[in-house]
């Protein structure tokens, strides 16, 4: 074993460029290519590589610190012995391992002719790190244009890093091979350039690749599209600039959508992917209009005020804010803190609100027969130190009507291409606590019995009050129950706890003349109502489930059937 520290490779000259995200922790074991950590300039985004395997033992870094090449990143416990040597990815004629992403003119194949001669060679894509497909996102140089020695010719852009290609030598661009927009991979020819043949560029070659007719139709096409030169000379990583190509990921904040460009890193990409932003939407505030992580911050920050309601100016997610009032001008007030859980409901209710199209449809359950029968039970409850309520009851009835129309338990998924059905039975019940609103879930609803879920209902119940439920209490839900009954009320409206397409609103039971044909007599009808996401569920499917749940409570004889 040995204890390697590995460091900043060559980054193209990017100095001070700043720690924006540490992807490792001191325990972690890292295997070589995995990323370390995310630098960003005002020039480059990049991950940088682990170079050899082994169990990080100490960060040499934090989030805001500033490395240059040869800065330490990390301890490693390794069984190598020693790692590739960093100084190596400096040089052009030794590209080292640890540079995967950081082509230098070295690595690219380049066909000359004799040492004496103006040649004609073709660049192509050099060691990018990886053996797959990466996007060429812009070509940044035309037909015609000299270039300098290490200055950009196009971007390409993978998962993990936009890069540039420079060209290896000064010369003149004679031909362009790509376009922006088509994938790429190492050994793609990208250009073919005349230069001025090199002593030190000695193992001539005829460019025996930029004549052919293919490629010359190729380059035609490029050079239609080619863009402005590139802004910085030297062998960098840079964050991308978009270039107008087909829309790949739009919702995702992928690369751009027709007509658009993008200025952004693959870390604010990633991030943007990870809150599903369109980084279209995201003005840059970074050199050149480069979008930074702040500005998707703020971004964020501001659709979800937006969506809460709770800023006075502005207009989040594109809806108009409710004014703030000073109240105090017309009496005496007194303005108290929200609990944490009342804003995040918040943020959910306005978020369900905001997306899901909801429609309630009403109906009543008359549940004469099983309020009998559960005060038949009421004894056997107490002896078994529980409570009967209808709760269990109407839990056990969705649970047998979610069953027989499945779809109302299903979610959408892929932006609404998908429909997710799923095979189990988890459903949420809103639960009123001095806090604010939680919802427990109980979990294989179907496979329960009465008694099982009382007491299941009455432990959660408690432990919600209590501020003493789990995460994983709380999650997988496929439909949710909110009982007013307890509190009172003939009807409401309650909201879909999306991604859940459906949600019953129970509230309080009364006895009711019904008629019967020949009277009226005196029935208990349980008021529900059942909001659901209209995009998922039409009127009939919510009107069949809600009828069979109505006669379910009715004759819960039938939950067996
Ligand atoms: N009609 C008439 N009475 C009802 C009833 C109904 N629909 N539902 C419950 N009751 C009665 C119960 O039978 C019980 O009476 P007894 O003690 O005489 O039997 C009483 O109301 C209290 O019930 P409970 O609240 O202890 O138990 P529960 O199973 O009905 O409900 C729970 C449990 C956790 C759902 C409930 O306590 C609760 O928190 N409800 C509020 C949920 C909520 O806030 N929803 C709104 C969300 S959107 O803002």
């Amino acid at each position: 074993m040995a204890t390697l520290t590995l460091t900043v490779p060559d980054i193209g000259g990017a100095e001070g460029a700043e720690v924006v995200e540490v992807l490792v922790a001191v325990g972690d074991t890292v295997t070589v290519d995995q990323s370390l950590v995310v630098l960003e300039s005002d020039k480059a985004s990049m991950e940088i590589p682990a170079t050899a395997e082994g169990t990080v033992t100490a960060l040499k870094i934090a989030v805001g610190d500033a490395l240059s090449e040869g800065d330490a990143i990390v301890e490693i416990e390794t069984e190598l012995s020693t790692i590739p040597d960093p100084a190596a990815s400096s040089t052009p004629e030794a590209p080292a391992a640890d540079a995967p992403s950081a082509p230098g003119p070295s690595e690219n194949p380049v066909d000359t002719r004799s040492p004496a001669e103006s040649s004609v060679m073709t660049v192509e894509v050099p060691d990018i790190g990886t053996e797959g497909d990466v996007d060429l996102v812009e070509v940044l140089v035309a037909v015609g244009q000299e270039v300098t020695e290490g200055e950009s010719l196009v971007l390409l852009e993978s998962d993990k890093a936009s890069m540039e290609v420079p060209a290896p030598l000064a010369g003149s661009i004679t031909r362009l091979l790509v376009s922006a927009g088509t994938l790429v991979r190492q050994g793609t020819p990208l250009l073919a350039m005349s230069v001025q043949s090199h002593s030190s560029q000695g193992n001539a070659a005829p460019s025996a690749s930029a004549g052919s007719p293919a490629k010359r139709e190729a380059a035609t096409t490029a050079s239609d599209t080619a863009s402005t030169a590139a802004p910085e000379t030297g062998r960098q990583l840079s964050s991308g600039v978009g270039s107008p190509v087909t829309s790949l990921d739009s919702a995702t904040g992928g690369r751009s959508v027709e007509g658009g460009s993008i200025y952004a890193g693959p870390a604010v990409r990633k991030l943007a992917r990870e809150f599903g932003v369109d980084l279209l939407k995201v003005k840059g505030s970074g050199t050149r209009g480069r979008i930074l992580k702040e500005d998707l911050h703020h971004f964020v920050q501001q659709a979800l005020q937006g969506a809460s309601g709770t800023t006075s100016g502005g207009q989040g997610a594109g809806i108009p804010v409710i004014p703030e009032v000073d109240f105090s001008q017309f009496g005496a007030i007194e303005e108290t803190s929200r609990s944490r859980l009342d804003k995040v409901t918040a943020a959910n209710m306005s978020r369900s609100w905001l997306n899901v199209p909801h429609v309630t449809q009403f109906d009543d359950a008359d549940i004469t027969d099983l309020e009998s029968f559960r005060s038949e039970m009421k004894r056997e409850a107490e002896q078994r130190g529980t409570k009967l309520t209808p709760m269990p009851f109407i839990l056990k009835a969705c649970a047998v009507a979610l069953a027989r129309h499945p779809k109302l338990k299903t979610s959408l998924a892929q932006g609404g291409e998908t429909l997710v059905y799923k095979h189990y039975c988890h459903i949420g019940m809103a639960v009123d606590t001095p806090a604010g609103l939680v919802v427990p879930v109980i979990r294989d609803v179907d496979k329960k019995g009465l008694w099982e879920l009382s007491e299941e209902m009455a432990h959660l119940a408690a432990l919600a009050r209590d501020k003493k439920l789990k995460p994983d209490q709380m999650q997988g839900g496929v439909f949710t129950i909110s009982s007013l009954g307890n509190i009172g009320g003939r009807g409401f409206t309650p909201i879909v706890n999306a991604p859940e397409v459906a949600i019953l609103g129970v509230s309080r039971a009364s006895i009711q003349p019904v008629w019967n044909g020949s009277e009226f007599a005196p029935r208990k009808q349980l008021p529900l109502s059942l909001s659901y996401d209209h995009r998922v569920i039409n009127g009939g499917d919510a009107g069949r489930f809600l009828t069979e749940l109505v006669g379910l409570l009715s004759d819960i004889r039938r939950t067996l059937l």
